[in-house]
């Protein structure tokens, strides 16, 4: 590569692996990615990016030029059309997120229901303790009462009629009752996504603020009901996570194996997927074909499911999804929903990868379709690892370029296992974390998620905040995406905190041998961060509502739907949330004002924007310090030298 293309790729990408296979495809003038296609996009669209464009009537599309044009058709003004853009995207969120949840659902009731035994109820704990949340009475002597009662009360909740949804009940009281005087408690979960589109229909909702607070209630359904649903109801069928040991990056990819990425966000099938790439007789055809073996690897959030449960390797976050193929080592692909770019169809036909979509909600022209149900899930699973494995013959070795880095992480924690840890192995408690957090060793805690998108510099954003945080001895949790960046960086390494943590979190990390950064999964499981933030409330002695706790979210590299439906959860939820692009609605300078600033009023949580990924980390430590004193808390122990 010559000094200048180098230079390039590596604005582009922290990541050395990333770095380096962005070279191999500037090298290659039939390659492109999303870099590129994003250079090639400039300039974006202004109208777009500030939100004052509307295409929702046919009086339209129209825009907001000041001076010129101040409404719309109709008379929208820029506020109304902002938030109707950005509740949109908040419905779209919700949907795909709580969409899933729902398709767990119907995994759990083939599990009980159907022939099929390729799946079973794993963890009876947490579903007794869902039952209990529910409400459901244990009647002895029936095998699959429980399962069968806890299927359908979920399954309720998306089409809940009546009052409101059930687990939002797991937040404190005063957050629950905020949310029902605030008119913002979810009612059913499809019911507040299509109450978005209703109300965002030509001619409808036309104050920003309303409009907003439908935005907070329909985030709340998808955080507190369809992602909690899905990450609960996982933990049911596959297990609940424990902290274990893995590796990630392309790296993990092998010259001598077939490797087969699995890419999407669903587990019901990359859990039988990662089952059916054991099966002695597809090793035995793997070896026939000149392979040492099958090597199973993910990338995006059903990575993070399969890591967080049997340790399964991860080839990269969602930017690098072209790049594994590039690698030109991986023999196939199987994709589900969500995350994946319609580009890899292109990157696969100049190689020899197999790509293979597996969901009737993702077709991708030109690409073959192996659907999968629930019903013949593991001859499925078979088929497609079948398929990669006769393909490993068919690789074009002058193409492989396989980057080498592939770093070691602990995951698999939740808000279970984190203080099983924290507590000793006794005793389940917080205490250890909060009297951690009152006696000043740590300073607080942060959650860090989302993407990432070529418009930052890919995985800097969440690297070098959560290196910012550890060191001034704020813990870190973080999902999707981020704790992908976070774990090829190294810092789900228990050592690391000798380097990088501040002297109390340091303290803390040796005393129960945890990262100072800790993996809690894919993003539906930001769910667990709501958890742990109601647990460390009922805990005691930091306040009676999230909205009291020193800590603080961010996402420093988003891109999706889904990141703003997240983010407006943890919002309404009461957490100060900073993200490093705005919402696209900055031509409303009223919507902006009510996101950072008088949406604290209602809720206690409000959003802050903020490029820099330092300077957005300590908008979040003042956030955390702040909350201290309004506790009376003591001074951190340690101070932080620069
Ligand atoms: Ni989350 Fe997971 Fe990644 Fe963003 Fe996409 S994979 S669900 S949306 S890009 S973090
Ligand atoms: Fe234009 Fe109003 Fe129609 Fe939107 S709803 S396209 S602003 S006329």
């Amino acid at each position: 590569m010559t000094d200048d293309k180098e230079k390039n790729a590596e604005k582009k990408s922290v990541d050395p692996a990333s770095v380096e296979m962005l070279g191999v495809a500037e090298e290659d003038d039939d390659l492109e990615s999303a870099w590129d296609r994003y250079e090639n996009m400039q300039p974006q669209c202004r109208f777009g990016e500030e939100g004052i464009c509307c295409r929702i009537c046919s009086m339209g599309p129209c825009r907001i030029v000041p001076e010129k044009s101040e409404t719309g058709v109709c008379g929208a003004t820029a506020d109304t059309i902002a938030a109707r853009n950005l509740v949109r995207m908040i419905a779209g969120g919700a949907a795909a997120h709580s969409d899933h949840g729902r398709d767990v659902v119907h995994t759990l009731t083939e599990a009980i229901e159907g022939e099929n035994p390729d799946y079973e109820v794993k963890d009876y704990d947490k579903l007794n303790k869902l039952a209990r949340d529910f409400g459901i009475e244990e009647e002895n002597g029936k095998k699959n009462y429980l399962a069968q009662k806890v299927a359908e009360v979920s399954l309720g909740e998306f089409g809940r009629q009546k009052e409101t949804l059930i687990l939002p009940e797991r937040a404190p009281d005063e957050r629950y009752e905020l949310w029902k005087e605030e008119g913002i408690m979810p009612r059913g979960i499809d019911r507040e996504v299509v109450e978005i589109m209703h109300r965002t229909h030509m001619g409808v909702d036309t104050d920003y603020r309303n409009l907003l607070k439908q935005g907070l209630r329909c985030a709340l359904g998808d955080g507190w009901g369809g992602s909690m649903i899905a990450t609960e109801l996982q933990d049911v069928l596959f297990g609940t996570p424990e902290p274990l040991r893995a590796r990630v990056n392309l790296g993990v990819l092998e010259e001598n194996s077939v490797n087969l990425i699995v890419h999407g966000h669903e587990p019901a099938l990359s859990e039988v997927f990662t089952q059916a790439a054991r099966d002695p007789e597809l090793i035995n055809l793997a070896e026939e074909e000149g392979a040492e073996g099958i090597n199973v690897a993910g990338i995006c959030c059903t990575a993070n499911e399969i890591l967080m449960r049997h340790g399964i390797p991860i080839a990269g976050n969602f930017l690098q999804q072209e790049l594994a193929i590039m690698t030109g080592i991986v023999d196939l692909m199987m994709v589900d929903v969500q995350c994946i770019m319609p580009a890899l169809s292109e990157v696969a036909d100049n190689f020899h990868t197999d790509l293979v979509s597996t969901s009737p909600k993702a077709k991708f022209p030109g690409v073959e379709h192996v659907e999968f149900t629930e019903e013949n899930a593991l001859q499925v699973a078979k088929d497609i690892v079948k398929k990669g494995v006769t393909n490993f013959s068919n690789r074009e070795s002058e193409k492989s370029k396989v980057p080498e880095e592939a770093e070691g992480l602990i995951g698999g924690f939740t808000s279970e296992s984190v203080f099983d840890f924290l507590g000793g192995t006794y005793r389940a408690t917080y205490r250890p974390l909060n009297d951690a957090i009152i006696d000043g060793r740590l300073r607080g805690a942060a959650g860090v998620v989302g993407c990432n998108n070529p418009d930052t510099c890919h995985d800097y954003g969440h690297t070098k905040m959560a290196r910012e945080l550890i060191k001034n001895d704020v813990l870190v949790v973080a999902t999707g995406c981020s704790a992908i960046a976070d774990g090829k960086d190294g810092l789900m390494k228990p050592d690391v905190a000798f380097e990088l943590a501040g002297e109390g979190l340091e303290e803390v990390c040796r005393a129960v041998g945890i990262p100072p950064v800790l993996h809690l999964g894919s993003c539906v499981d930001n769910s667990r961060i709501l958890t742990l933030l109601s647990n460390m409330v009922a805990e005691g002695g930091l306040g009676d509502d999230i909205s009291d706790l020193p800590v603080a979210g961010a996402a420093p590299e988003w891109m999706s739907e889904k990141a703003v439906s997240i983010g407006f959860y943890f919002v309404a939820s009461g957490v100060f949330t900073v993200l490093n692009q705005p919402f696209p609605v900055t031509g409303s300078k009223n919507v902006i004002q009510y996101l950072t600033d008088e949406v604290e009023d209602i809720v206690g949580g409000k959003f802050a924007f903020e490029q820099d990924p330092v300077k957005a980390a300590h908008l979040m430590i003042d956030q955390i310090e702040e909350k201290r004193e309004d506790l009376s808390l003591k001074p951190v122990m340690y101070q932080v030298e620069d």
